[in-house]
């Protein structure tokens, strides 16, 4: 009788305490952020909403801002290594390059994330990966375009991401698809802008000048809003109206572009979550505390936004949510 009464408190202990354990979720825990940087309002918002997300869970986050260059991320992913956090979160800038790293981390027993971009790497070398579908993304861009235009000739120019970088690889491949049923719409130029304002404006004057002036250009599709941005400041100053003139279409869904279409100067946006912190803080605590392997892929929502859907209404519930 006694030795069953004993297992039936250990039993009762040892469930306590996976319960608290898995209650008291990330609290104390360090977590490294491998961040790209800050080329657009999109990936502001990202940082500062992982940022608000780890200071709600009680977790040490420790931030590192890569700039833009994959050799920063390996350094901080090393340095976290070095340091033995609980876990790491990784926004890959560019899609190759990240086996030995993250290997090290495997070695270390340190549970790797993804946030918003993918990488060719063996799927064991990372618990799971949040991220939109960007595909998708791309897809349902070009789909837009095709019914607006109807029948007339589209010439479109691309302002794509940054080269090699998962979106960039993801959006360009849907945006063809969707465009690909459509005789009278071709792409006529596609260069990178980087996902950002200045360049996308640069690459948008060479386009227009390259283009005669842009008359023949009907549409400019960008991979994310910020590069849209920059593409109207210079379809304005070639003299001729976004929105109407050209037609803009992009994806992010940040608050600028609903501005413009406020203004009559964007068409279409894709939108994007800045919240990957989410999904991926609650996949590492059921991991940590209850050992729970979360799905390799967490995929987060995609949907579009035209000027019908009350665009000075997004503008102002997303202005505060830390773009
Ligand atoms: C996409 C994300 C992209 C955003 C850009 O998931 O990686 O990076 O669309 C950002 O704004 O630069």
């Amino acid at each position: 009788m006694k030795i069953i009464k004993t297992l039936a408190l250990a039993a009762g202990i040892g469930a306590l305490l996976s319960s608290a354990s898995y209650a008291e979720g990330l609290s104390g825990k360090v977590i490294g952020f491998s961040q790209i940087g800050s080329e657009s309002g999109w990936r502001a918002a990202e940082t500062s909403v992982t940022k608000a997300e780890a200071e709600k869970l009680g977790i040490d986050l420790k931030f590192a801002d890569a700039q833009q260059k994959q050799e920063n991320q390996i350094k901080a992913i090393r340095g976290f290594i070095a340091q033995g956090v609980d876990a790491i979160l990784v926004a890959p800038v560019v899609a190759t390059g990240w086996e030995e790293v993250l290997t090290e981390a495997k070695e270390a027993n340190i549970p790797v994330v993804l946030l918003d971009r993918g990488i060719d790497a063996p799927e064991d070398l990372y618990l799971t990966s949040v991220a939109s579908d960007q595909v998708k993304e791309g897809r349902v861009a070009g789909e837009w375009l095709v019914a607006e235009v109807g029948d007339r000739q589209c010439n479109v120019v691309e302002l794509q991401g940054t080269v090699g970088s998962s979106p960039a690889i993801n959006r360009k491949q849907g945006f063809e698809e969707g465009i690909a049923g459509a005789a009278n719409l071709a792409i006529i130029r596609s260069q990178t802008g980087d996902f950002t304002r200045s360049k996308g404006k640069e690459v948008m004057e060479g386009f227009l000048k390259a283009e005669g002036g842009g008359a023949n250009i009907c549409a400019v599709y960008a991979h994310n809003d910020d590069m849209a941005v920059g593409a109207i400041q210079a379809i304005k100053d070639a003299g001729l109206k976004p929105g109407s003139d050209i037609l803009v279409v992009s994806i992010d869904a940040v608050p600028d572009i609903f501005a413009a279409m406020v203004a009559g100067e964007a068409n279409a946006t894709v939108e994007l979550t800045p919240n990957m912190a989410g999904p991926a803080f609650a996949a590492l605590d059921a991991y940590l505390n209850a050992g729970t392997v979360p799905e390799k892929f967490i995929i987060t929502e995609s949907k579009l936004y035209t000027p019908a859907d009350d665009p000075q209404g997004e503008y102002d519930r997303r202005k505060g949510l830390g773009y």
